[in-house]
């Protein structure tokens, strides 16, 4: 992989990225031919970005450039170039532990904030392939991988102290984009922000409701807190089903320039929180009541299954490589400490379901109650059908934050995602 720097920023169009390009030898014999057998198109449908698929006789890649403001609010909203920096190490970070489960880097031009990567094909982004009713007989176990050899490799107990601190370094710089979900996140959907936004007039009493939960309000700040301050692993920190791009057969994680040292719980509370906003929305995309049943029950066994392959791969690479500082197998006595061993992993653990269960709630609650929503139910056209599924989601989402620390297993989850779908 070539990286250059320098040269003043411009935002690419269509018209302009092959010209760019072809000045990267590597990309342009990766696309045959030349600048002028190359199709460019941008596809990008993020809140941020520009994001282009450029083909060309032999291959084609992805050129995803960060612009200086939120795509999605307009230039009123500046954000930092910086962004593709984080993204572009992160996905570096990540390839050393999980490559199978990350795009290729090809490509990265700090100057021009500009990552050219594989291009994912034939992949869909999840969300949409949920919003579809398709089955991904793969993903659980390729999203458990992913999170248990990118979480795992990247905390105190794998690294020595002084190695990850050393990582953390560079990731520490990322505060644009920690503050957007300190806000979006953990804030906004809890006050009458703005840029707030929900089904209305459906939503209008829950919506207050939820501004006035004191305990949710309470928890919430707790978690912004965790979310603030709890260094343990390196987070994709926007891993949410748009995030995930699948085939029958192939599972990758993209977009991760919200990575920053955070808490573990925030990327597997995104998948399982965005994975039950998908169970909720099926109502509204179900052709005749229960077309869906058997869709709806395969993504709550994914919920289960992904955790269930999260936590034992995670305690075999604990097992296997569980050398960092973080927890110093040596103090226990291999005979006589085993079971004291064994069971401040077990404690670890389910801390972290906790944490995961919590966040997750977190995640649901901004997409309905905040500022960017999810394809899966702003696609309900129906006002009323799309703020029924909303309410269910909305009423699970408070439950996991305020009660997640109570539960002791992920088999809780199912029954109660169901019970809010049919109260
Ligand atoms: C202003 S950015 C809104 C959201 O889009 C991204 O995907 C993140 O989820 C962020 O919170
Ligand atoms: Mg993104």
């Amino acid at each position: 992989m070539n990286t250059t720097t320098a040269r003043a920023y411009r935002a690419h169009a269509p018209e302009t990225l092959g010209a760019a390009l072809a000045e990267l030898p590597a990309v342009a014999a990766r696309l045959g031919g030349t600048v002028d057998d190359w199709r460019v198109r941008e596809v990008g449908d993020g809140n941020i970005n520009l994001v282009f698929i450029v083909e060309g006789p032999r291959g084609s890649v992805v050129a995803k450039q960060a612009l200086p403001y939120v795509r999605l609010v307009g230039e009123s909203w500046p954000l930092p170039l910086a962004r593709a920096s984080f993204e572009h190490a992160a996905l570096v970070e990540q390839a050393r532990h999980a490559p199978a489960r990350v795009p290729e880097v090809h490509h990265f031009d700090e100057s021009q904030a500009l990552v050219v990567m594989e291009h994912l094909t034939p992949h869909l982004i999840l969300r949409k392939g949920l919003i579809a009713g398709t089955v991904y007989p793969k993903l659980a176990e390729h999203v458990a991988e992913l999170l248990a050899e990118t979480l795992f490799k990247t905390s105190d107990l794998h690294l020595a102290a002084a190695d990850k601190k050393q990582k953390m370094k560079f990731f520490c710089d990322n505060t644009a984009l920690c503050k957007i979900t300190e806000d979006l996140i953990f804030t906004d959907p809890y006050r009458d922000a703005e840029l707030n936004r929900h089904t209305s007039p459906q939503l209008d009493a829950l919506a207050l409701q939820f501004r006035r939960d004191t305990p949710l309000k309470r928890a919430a700040q707790e978690l912004k807190r965790r979310f603030l301050g709890d260094a343990q692993a390196l987070i994709h920190g926007d891993l949410h089903t748009g995030s995930l791009m699948v085939t029958e057969s192939d599972t990758r994680a993209i977009d991760p320039e919200f990575a920053f040292y955070g808490p573990m719980g925030f990327d597997i509370g995104a998948v399982l929180g965005n994975l039950l906003l998908a169970y909720y929305a099926q109502d509204g995309h179900e052709e005749r009541p229960g077309a869906r049943d058997d869709y709806r029950e395969w993504i709550l066994a994914q919920i289960t299954a992904i955790w269930e392959g999260f936590e034992a791969r995670f305690r075999a690479l604990w097992a296997e490589a569980g050398t960092g500082d973080g927890f110093v197998a040596g103090l226990f006595d291999e005979a006589a400490d085993a079971p004291a061993a064994a069971a401040a992993k077990d404690r670890y653990l389910r801390a972290l379901l906790a944490d995961s269960l919590r966040f997750g709630g977190m995640k649901m609650i901004r997409r309905i109650l905040g500022l960017a929503h999810v394809e899966d139910l702003e696609s309900i056209e129906d006002p009323d059908r799309r703020a029924a599924a909303e309410r269910r989601a909305l009423a699970l989402a408070r439950e996991l934050v305020l009660f997640g620390e109570g539960v002791a297993s992920i088999h809780e989850v199912a029954p109660a995602a169901r019970f809010h779908r049919l109260r």
